[in-house]
């Protein structure tokens, strides 16, 4: 990856500076506070994870070793005993918090709850020991199917609080795809509901569990239902419990359990590139400590904020920052159930001017999605509460991060662009907000303790501003313990693509990546989402972002389509802003300002108008099916992720 075209991606050269008056009031406050922090952890790096632990965490005993490293298999926290359950609620219940909102749900319909660290307790109580009731017992894994409602995360800390590891599925999943995760883990008993709001209609679960267990998943035992939409649902006897009547038949009373620091919290299963998907191993003392620390500084968290985070509890944000990082920290969290919908565009600026969100954390899809509406509908809203805002999931391109910064956070709010995987836990690559100055599509440095290079494919790395793989040095404490049950796979997927350098395993983000002369990274996207032109490789990403930039294109998808002479010629999905329909001229017009932005090399063979792109429901883009599509083939392989399955058929047709 060194070939001159990569290294003209994004030449950003803007840069924002932390308002002073942020600075004065964060936790970190100065690049010099930054640089101490990442000397302190890089001179000893045990020390300092071991004296964080000390400080934020309660243990129930305390650990003989801070890291056992073994690679590419990691110990934290050897021999100490903790409960991630305790850390969230009970410690907080001896404070002035135990009368604080803990969660503020806003339901779709336009119902809302409100829960005290009280209050979640005590129902976390009660489910924990309904579950002990269905017969779980510690070790037991079982898996939750439910909507964005508070007894999401209910379900999540009653598991963790009698050490039954879970494995949240995505509400949005098939039977068939939860069927594979209910097998691969082994799970005992499933909590779902009846069913659960989106886009206005209401999705049925419980009848897809059904589904799920007829065609086999002879672990499942019990099935414990919440009802949420009061939809009709069948309840098989002997198998099928109402969770409201479970509930009045339990106590709340309910001590949690200590574990070993290195007892499984969870299994987040995961699409790999082919294959089944993997299941993703996270344990309990590190994992709690990073997303704690991580929560913290980043989002600069305190008592008196409202945070919300855009995610869905299905995916590892929601685990992360919508359940244990915030709660660990006795924060006031937002969920919402809803998503921006044609019936209500605007109904995330309604949730921040409702509850005066102050942190807002959300995805660059939804950001462009946005930009796509237009400033009315956000300026008709009071947002003045926002003070800091954040995004994941995806590269962001510098035009959505301006939009974001001017008509969002007013210029006002610093933005943390947050870079980190499934398989890192927490987030990894991120500004601390007060302390670093930001640049448009940039996530910024390295969160304390936490060593990325890039590297060419021999692992060496490689000289400032050039594009190569991105790799972790250093174990950090919420890191990938395993693959669930299959340790080669563990071991050929994140540690052996790079080989180890001096003897020492480094871990491969499957991410391409540069570095400019600041040390500031540029993440490119996926590895795999390179093109090769005449043996010239681009990353998607960077031609997508010279789209983007063009006024009229909200979105854009660039895939690779087979061709006899160049070996790859780029194929480009572009979505317009609605202004001006597509023209075979606006066509011409758009390829030659790639020319303009990027140079020949990158002009697309192909540009092809869309409404719609086909997206995870985390908002990634689904490339594999453009891939498909462009190459004039038939959409194969998994599609279980694809957020909105209309997507594909407008596309099939040639919108
Ligand atoms: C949190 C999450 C991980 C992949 C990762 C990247 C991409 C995520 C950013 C990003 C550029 C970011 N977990 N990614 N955040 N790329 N800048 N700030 O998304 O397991 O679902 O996905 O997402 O490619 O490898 S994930």
């Amino acid at each position: 990856m060194s070939d001159p075209t990569i290294e003209s991606i994004l030449q950003e050269k803007r840069r924002f500076s932390p308002p002073q008056s942020f600075s004065d009031q964060a936790y970190i406050r100065s690049e010099r506070e930054y640089e101490q922090l990442y000397s302190k952890a890089a001179a000893n790096p045990e020390r300092f994870w071991g004296e964080l632990a000390e400080q934020e965490l309660h243990w129930f005993k305390k650990w003989d070793k801070v890291l056992d490293w073994r690679p590419p298999f990691a110990q934290w926290f050897v021999g100490g005993q903790i409960n991630i359950a305790y850390n969230c609620l009970d410690r907080h219940l001896t404070t002035w918090r135990r009368n604080k909102a803990a969660i503020i749900w806003e339901g779709e319909p336009g119902d809302s709850r409100v829960l005290t660290y009280g209050e979640l307790h005590r129902e976390v109580c009660l489910m924990a020991n309904a579950l002990k009731e269905l017969g779980v017992k510690k070790g037991d894994r079982v898996a939750i199917y439910l909507p964005m409602i508070p007894e999401a995360a209910i379900a999540m800390l009653a598991c963790a609080r009698i050490g039954a590891p879970h494995s949240v599925v995505f509400g949005g999943f098939s039977a068939e795809a939860l069927r594979d995760r209910l097998v691969d883990a082994q799970a005992k008993v499933v909590i779902t509901a009846d069913g659960g709001f989106r886009k206005d209609k209401t999705i049925a679960l419980k009848a897809q569990v059904d589904l799920a267990l007829e065609h086999g998943a002879p672990s499942v035992e019990k099935v414990l239902v919440v009802e949420r939409t009061q939809e009709e649902m069948t309840l098989k006897p002997g198998r099928d419990v109402l969770w409201r009547e479970l509930k009045t038949q339990v106590g709340a009373d309910c001590p949690a359990e200590p574990m070993e620091s290195e007892d499984l919290l969870f299994i987040l299963y995961t699409s790999g590139s082919t294959g089944k998907p993997k299941g993703v191993v996270h344990t309990t003392g590190g994992y709690n400590l990073y997303t704690h620390i991580t929560t913290k500084w980043i989002f600069d968290l305190k008592d008196t904020d409202v945070y919300w985070c855009t995610a869905d509890v299905g995916w590892i944000t929601g685990h992360s920052y919508i359940v244990y990082g915030p709660l660990s920290n006795g924060a006031t969290a937002v969920m919402y159930e809803g998503v921006p919908r044609p019936s209500n565009p605007g109904c995330f600026w309604d949730v921040i001017e409702k509850y005066g969100v102050n942190i807002f954390y959300t995805a660059p899809t939804a950001i462009r999605a946005f930009m796509r509406q237009g400033e009315a509908l956000p300026q008709s809203r009071d947002l003045s509460s926002l003070r800091l805002l954040g995004t994941v999931g995806e590269p962001i391109n510098p035009e959505a991060w301006m939009w974001y910064h001017r008509v969002i956070g007013q210029e006002k709010c610093p933005i943390v662009d947050t870079w980190w995987q499934t398989e890192t836990g927490g987030i990894m690559i991120t500004p601390l907000p007060g302390a670093l100055g930001t640049k448009p599509g940039s996530c910024c440095r390295p969160f304390p303790g936490i060593v990325p290079e890039v590297v060419d494919l021999d692992g060496a790395p490689v000289t400032d501003d050039q594009g190569g793989y991105l790799v972790i040095k250093k174990p950090w404490p919420s890191m990938i313990r395993n693959v669930y049950g299959d340790p080669e796979r563990f071991r050929r997927t994140y540690w052996e693509q790079i080989p180890p350098q001096d003897d020492q395993y480094v871990y491969f983000a499957g991410d391409g990546a540069r570095q400019d002369e600041e040390g500031y990274f540029w993440v490119m996207g996926r590895v795999d989402d390179v093109i090769s032109v005449a043996g010239h490789r681009l990353g998607t990403m960077e031609i997508e972002s010279a789209l983007v930039s063009h006024p009229l294109v909200v979105e854009a998808a660039v895939v690779g389509r087979p061709d006899e002479i160049t070996g790859e010629a780029i194929f480009a999905f572009v979505v317009l802003d609605g202004s001006q329909s597509p023209s075979a001229e606006l066509a011409q017009t758009l390829k030659e300002h790639v020319v303009q932005e990027i140079g020949a090399i990158a002009r697309p063979g192909e540009i092809r108008f869309t409404d719609a792109l086909p997206k995870t429901r985390s908002g990634k883009i689904m490339r594999r099916l453009l891939r498909s599509l462009a190459a004039g083939q038939e959409v194969s392989g998994d599609t279980s992720t694809l957020e909105d399955r209309t997507v594909l058929d407008k596309l099939r047709g040639g919108a």
